[in-house]
């Protein structure tokens, strides 16, 4: 899978994409199909036609594990934990990406430079209706560079589309871009940047995903593809693009520029913030696209919808492959629900070895790169319990959990969305480590009670006897 329309090709001949042909307005009603059929699992759509436009949209392409596993190249009847398996087994061979023939790259094929530049020639959807306007980047991702090592990120940072040649970012702190964009505005240098709209799916994935710092996306995705990312180099920054990309915006964002950008309608299900915030913005210098360009935008919003399970799978991934390479024994499984976006909580199960095994396993878990960040609660189960049996789960925070001696609550880095905080402090949460093991070192467990073997060989022969 090279490209946006090769998804689109396996999805459609698989039954697993809808045509839309009815017209369908960008302000609000395409966000709300799309919303609506991912409350119902449905499939990814192509809106073939936007009023007043004449190039597609897509929408709800990772809404479904199924479509994750194609999208990964991985069986379609994977587990999302199955999928956290194959990304840290796929993600060990990272392969840099290959510069290809500009003429060769369909996303040269259309360019608006300078004052041609004209955003609201792409079908941009309004998605909620207190957002700040139109959300030109959710399913994209940026591409920028650092300028001491060279190091290339891709990262997914929202952009609201704030004039035909302007559109927001939103890099909270600490993320890749904002590390760099701080390198930038010592240089007293604007940071060149690229936005992609619409590639192989991977690529926005990766860019969704915390992927530790210095490694490039691009390495990975190629790790996962099993062979080098085609890349083309930009017209007006020098930063690798993907050559199969539909649309490419090129700019910089200069970190002492500000505009009011938002509120939008976040994955935690509230609004972002009060109102507007000063943020800083891509000034847009050119654009290029394919002959009729899919545009992708990804539906937030309440749980779960498409970027619900695309954190899930990206951010539940990292933090198995993290904990995998911290190597502690035992590790059995990882499920990051998508209710609460694959970031906030986490269940572990885990084959205890050693007294405080599962201690170490939940300080393991916020220790890591992606639990650092927002992970709020973590729960830490027997290997008898599958962590996405959520009965089950309930079921060893009844009977294993006990409140005096099992629960920790810890401080952290928190994310300024996080609704359970006041919106004025946003930067510290709190964490909490449930143990819902039985402890590995008490010399008397509980008695488990088993069925008598032949009783339950008898009863069930005697089953339709007995009036069942
Ligand atoms: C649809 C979507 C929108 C996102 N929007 C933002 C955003 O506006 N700002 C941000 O910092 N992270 C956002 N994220 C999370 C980042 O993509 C994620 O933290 C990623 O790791 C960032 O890349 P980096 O690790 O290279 O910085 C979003 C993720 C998704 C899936
Ligand atoms: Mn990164």
């Amino acid at each position: 899978m090279k490209d946006m329309r090769d998804f689109v090709a396996v999805c459609e001949e698989k039954g697993l994409l809808k045509r839309i042909t009815a017209e369908v307005d960008w302000n609000l009603e395409l966000s709300h199909i799309a919303k609506l059929n991912e409350e119902a699992q449905g499939p990814a759509l192509l809106f073939d036609n936007v009023k007043g436009y004449k190039s597609p949209v897509i929408t709800s392409a990772c809404t479904t594990v199924e479509r994750l596993a194609i999208i990964m190249g991985m069986p379609e009847d994977s587990t999302l934990t199955d999928l956290y398996v194959g990304w840290e087994e796929k993600a060990k061979k990272p392969i840099p990406p290959t510069y290809v023939d500009k003429a060769k790259a369909p996303c040269k094929q259309n360019i608006m430079m300078g004052d041609d530049v004209d955003l609201y020639k792409f079908p941009v959807p309004q998605y909620y209706p207190l957002d700040g306007g139109r959300f030109y980047g959710t399913a994209h991702f940026i591409i920028t560079k650092d300028p001491d090592s060279g190091w290339v990120n891709l990262g997914t940072y929202r952009s609201q589309l704030l004039a035909k040649d302007k559109i927001g970012t939103q890099f909270i702190k600490g993320k890749h871009a904002d590390i760099m964009l701080k390198k930038y505005q010592k240089l007293k240098q604007p940071m060149p940047v690229a936005s992609i709209v619409g590639c192989d799916p991977i690529l926005f994935l990766l860019g969704a995903a915390r992927v530790g710092a210095f490694t490039s996306e691009y390495d990975v995705a190629g790790a996962f593809r099993g062979q080098a990312i085609e890349i083309v180099k930009g017209e007006v920054v020098d930063l690798p693009i993907p050559a199969h990309a539909e649309i490419v915006v090129e700019g910089f964002v200069d970190a002492e520029k500000f505009m009011e950008e938002g509120p939008f309608g976040e994955y935690t299900g509230y609004y972002s913030g009060v109102g507007t915030d000063p943020r800083n913005f891509i000034d847009v210098k050119c654009v290029t696209y394919r002959d009729n360009p899919i545009f992708w935008g990804t539906t937030v919003g309440r749980a779960v919808t498409d970027s619900h399970m695309t954190m899930a799978l990206s951010y539940g991934a990292t933090l198995w492959q993290q904990l995998k390479e911290m190597r502690i024994p035992g590790l059995k499984a990882v499920y990051c629900p998508p209710e609460g976006a694959g970031r906030f909580l986490a269940i572990i199960s885990m084959t205890q070895m050693y007294p405080g095994h599962a201690d170490q396993v939940l300080t393991a878990a916020i220790s890591t790169e992606m639990g650092a960040y927002g992970l709020k609660t973590v729960i830490v189960v027997d290997d008898d319990i599958d962590p996405w049996d959520i009965p089950r789960v309930m079921y060893a925070l009844s009977f294993r959990f006990q409140p005096n001696r099992s629960q920790v609550i810890k401080r952290g880095r928190s994310t300024p969305l996080d609704p359970s905080l006041p919106i004025e402090t946003r930067d510290i949460t709190g964490r909490l480590l449930m143990d819902a093991t039985i402890p590995y070192e008490w010399k008397n467990k509980p008695i488990p009670i088993e069925l008598d073997p032949d009783m339950v060989e008898r009863v069930k022969e005697r089953w339709s006897e007995l009036g069942f």
